[in-house]
């Protein structure tokens, strides 16, 4: 693989913490492609491609889809953008997605942003959306927040290390949530 030029923003944080409607404001405001993983696979169950299935149920119950899976539906995604500016929702979900990553693609985040939310908040923002989201059970979410507490924060912990992480108070209200993401990619605007 190459080293690609460009900014590329990860955005992390727990299940219902914002993190779709944020990257879908900083994407109109700043030209950015946002790659919501969350939906490139439910694109995939979709599409009836070979793994749909397999996507379908480990969603069902929250788990994470294996690496090399993600890794190719989100390369395509990229290709697709022609864009070399992306913020990336919602992955790597684990140290392991995070590792395959950047080993795959030779991609490094510029920065992390981190949406910062009570578990309590979260589950009343899911438990309201009401979108049929197989997911947004009382049952998936629990497993949901353990996949994240397990999994998935030791990936912000890891970035933190490297001074990458942004943490925003996710719950705020959408306005302010978003000025705060702003500020940072207006001053922070890392370019490598
Ligand atoms: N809302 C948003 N911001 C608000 C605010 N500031 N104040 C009040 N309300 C706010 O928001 C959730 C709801 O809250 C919405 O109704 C919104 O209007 C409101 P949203 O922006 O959708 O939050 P988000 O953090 O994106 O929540 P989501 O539930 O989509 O996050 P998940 O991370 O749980 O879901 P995702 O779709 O990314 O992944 C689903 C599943 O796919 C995972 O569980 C996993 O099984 C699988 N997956 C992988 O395996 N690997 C991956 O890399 C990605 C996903």
């Amino acid at each position: 693989g190459t080293v690609a030029t460009g900014s590329r923003i990860g955005v992390l944080g727990g299940p219902g913490s914002g993190k779709s409607t944020q990257c879908a404001n900083i994407a109109k405001h700043f030209g950015y492609t946002h790659l919501s993983t969350g939906d490139l696979l439910r694109a995939e169950v979709k599409s009836g491609s070979e793994n749909a299935t397999m996507i379908q149920n480990m969603m069902k119950e929250g788990e994470i889809v294996p690496s090399e899976v993600m890794i190719k539906v989100l390369q395509k995604a990229i290709q697709d953008s022609k864009n070399d500016k992306f913020v990336i929702d919602g992955f790597p979900r684990s140290e392991e997605n995070r590792a395959a990553f950047e080993a795959v693609t030779k991609i490094e985040p510029a920065f992390v942003t981190f949406f910062d939310c009570p578990e309590q908040e979260m589950e009343r923002r899911i438990l309201s959306r009401n979108q049929g989201r197989e997911d947004d059970n009382i049952e998936t979410i629990r497993k949901r927040f353990k996949v994240f507490l397990e999994s998935s924060l030791p990936v912000v912990e890891y970035y933190d290390s490297k001074g990458k992480v942004r943490k925003v108070d996710a719950a705020k209200p959408v306005e302010e949530a978003f000025r705060y993401n702003e500020m940072h990619i207006i001053v922070l605007p890392y370019l490598f």
